[in-house]
């Protein structure tokens, strides 16, 4: 069996590799598993795979590193389940160090099991980050961004859909420079060519590459604690029928007021009556591709991470529910609602070279 474990900072495309890939993959009858991660408990993307009818775990309330023996119990239930050929197993946007924390043991514990670690970049962030526009993220949390390229072996440079060529030949140039010793993939999730590219690379790839990083735990930490993360579930009810275009419109007026305060967005993502997946980032919005339908009621789950304090991104999203309510004539009820920093991290094991 295969472990394909992405790492990348939030909102650079992992969820949608890994769709795609999952797509690829049972259209050869290759059976796969997907584990999900985050911080919190009410999460979208585990509920997403679940949409989609993908076999999927979920590792909640803080990361592989630090819940090593959940990691473990999901593979494990996976494997009793479904047996996959292919488990894909994407780590919190703001974690790092999982070489030493979760690839080395994993190896050690999982000796039949092959282990390969991606990480994902948004092309476009990186290109503001390369070009030292440092004013984007907190120093602090662009050190985990740059710890998570460093201990890559494999560099997916994604959504290259956004910039022109001459912008990626550009970003070719200076990820030659600073990584050349690293695989270094240049595509679009997005994109079926780009995805058999990256399985290609998978199939191919030696985990003898991969080696445990230098990393201060204190600036990583205190990296994490620069960000907020923000679950809430909640329905929304409209006597006109119009739940749906009202949720649309509070995700909308979340993004515009988080804009306007100048918070840097990790990732704001929503999850519409549990199956469409609404996702702004440093660099995207949604493709509005989906479907408005006349219901009297929507139900929306929103994950928020961005660089602020929890009491101000709570506040923050407390004012959109109210303005939408009185705009869209609509009555908002509050299911479960969690704001916290990410606490400091313990891994379960950390195995150095
Ligand atoms: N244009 C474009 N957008 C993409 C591509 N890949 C992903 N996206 C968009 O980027 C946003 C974030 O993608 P996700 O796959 O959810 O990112 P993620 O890394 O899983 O995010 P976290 O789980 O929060 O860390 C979504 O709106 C995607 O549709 C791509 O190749 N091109
Ligand atoms: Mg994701």
């Amino acid at each position: 069996m295969k472990i394909h474990l992405l790492s990348g900072f939030l909102g650079s495309g992992k969820t949608t590799a890994i769709q795609y890939a999952c797509y690829n993959l049972l259209q050869q009858d290759i059976k796969v598993g997907v584990i999900t991660n985050d911080q919190g408990i009410k999460l979208v993307d585990g509920s997403f795979f679940e949409s989609l009818g993908i076999p999927n775990k979920q590792v909640i309330n803080g990361c592989f590193c630090c819940n090593y023996n959940d990691l473990d119990a999901s593979i494990q239930s996976l494997i009793d389940a479904n047996n996959p050929d292919v488990i894909f197993a994407e780590s919190v946007g703001s974690c790092t160090d999982i070489v030493a924390t979760v690839s080395k043991p994993l190896q050690h514990i999982r000796k039949d099991v092959q282990v390969t670690i991606s990480t994902f970049a948004d092309v476009r962030l990186l290109q503001m980050l390369l070009a030292g526009n440092s004013n984007v993220f907190d120093e602090a949390v662009s050190y985990i961004y740059h710890k998570q390229l460093e201990e890559a072996g494999i560099i997916v440079m994604n959504k290259i859909d956004l910039i022109s060529t001459t912008e990626l030949d550009k970003i070719k140039e200076l990820m030659q420079e600073k990584y050349s010793t690293k695989t270094l993939l240049y595509l679009s999730a997005t994109d079926a060519d780009g995805i058999q590219q990256w399985l290609q690379t998978l199939n191919t790839f030696s985990p003898a590459q991969h080696s445990a990083l230098q990393i201060d735990y204190e600036i990583y930490g205190a990296g994490e604690a620069k960000l907020a993360w923000l679950d809430e579930e909640l329905t929304i009810y409209n006597s006109t029928d119009n739940a749906v275009q009202s949720a649309v419109a509070l995700a909308s007026t979340i993004y515009q007021k988080i804009q306007q305060q100048h918070f840097a967005i990790g990732h704001l993502k929503f999850l519409l009556n549990d199956n469409i997946k609404l996702s702004y980032t440093a660099t995207t919005q949604p493709d509005n591709q989906y479907i408005i339908t006349n219901q009297s009621t929507a139900t929306l789950l929103i994950n928020a991470r961005v660089q602020v304090t929890p009491e101000a991104l709570d506040r923050l999203v407390k004012a959109a529910i109210k303005d939408i309510e009185i705009a869209t004539n609509s009555h908002i009820t509050i299911s479960s609602i969690s704001a916290f920093q990410p606490g400091y991290p313990r891994p379960t094991y950390r195995m150095a070279d």
